[in-house]
């Protein structure tokens, strides 16, 4: 079994928190979509969409997407219950996770991608022909100030993102507000309760300290100051 893995990319993140979390170990290879390495035919052969996380089993099966990768595991290790426990729990899971995905993971996307340089005609993940959009710079920035202003709300109250639990919720809402952290946008100054949230996630075992990984790599890239 084999994960292809990104270090620097957050959607192979949320699979390496999960695995981490259940203490599964995984051998990786690693795609550096700085670089590109994801958009050369011997990766494409393996992912024609062109990105990652994909898990490939012992039989040659391929899965890509980062929640198909969880479902795999949580159907063949339970323990911990990373995707809710009872049936109310499993949809409150599934309805915050796809929350923080779709509002908040697309939102950062949309901020990000289209202004930073390494992704020049590169506006789409796994594409190398789609141009930059400046208009939606601001538009992932109003979704992702919406995203904070629901969590906010959500966490004055809960301990966790969906249920009493630390869930794939948290995962997933972790890892879009560590996008906006990098993009110093929304930030956490008037979100108290996100702010204690993030401290007490960001102390668990299974979350390293992607930023600061992020931030390296991005400062080692030709053309950086
Ligand atoms: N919905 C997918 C998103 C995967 C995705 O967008 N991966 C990014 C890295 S975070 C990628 O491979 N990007 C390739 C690129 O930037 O060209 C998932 O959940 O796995």
């Amino acid at each position: 079994m084999k994960l292809y893995d990104c270090l620097i990319a957050p959607n192979p993140r949320r699979v390496r928190i999960f695995l981490d979390e259940k203490g599964i170990e995984v051998e990786t290879q690693e795609i550096d979509i700085l670089v590109g390495e994801n958009l050369k035919p011997d990766f494409l052969a393996v992912n024609p969409r062109g990105i990652v996380p994909v898990l490939e089993l012992d039989d040659g099966t391929r899965i890509d997407e980062a929640a198909a990768i969880w479902r795999y595991f949580e159907e063949t290790q339970p323990d911990p219950p990373l995707m809710g426990r009872d049936a109310r729990e499993k949809a409150l899971v599934e309805s915050w996770e796809r929350r923080a995905d779709q509002d908040g993971m697309l939102s950062a996307r949309d901020f990000v991608r289209n202004q930073v340089p390494v992704f020049v005609m590169r506006g789409h993940p796994g594409r190398a022909t789609d141009p930059q959009i400046p208009d939606l710079i601001e538009r992932g920035k109003n979704g992702m100030r919406a995203f904070h202003d629901l969590l906010e709300t959500q966490l004055e109250t809960s301990e966790f993102v969906a249920c009493d639990r630390f869930s794939v919720a948290d995962i997933t809402a972790l890892c879009a507000v560590d996008l906006g952290i990098l993009g110093e946008f929304p930030g956490l100054d008037g979100y108290p309760a996100i702010r204690r949230w993030h401290d007490a996630v960001h102390a668990r075992p299974s979350v390293e300290d992607w930023i600061t990984n992020i931030q390296t790599a991005l400062a080692g890239l030709p053309g950086s100051p």
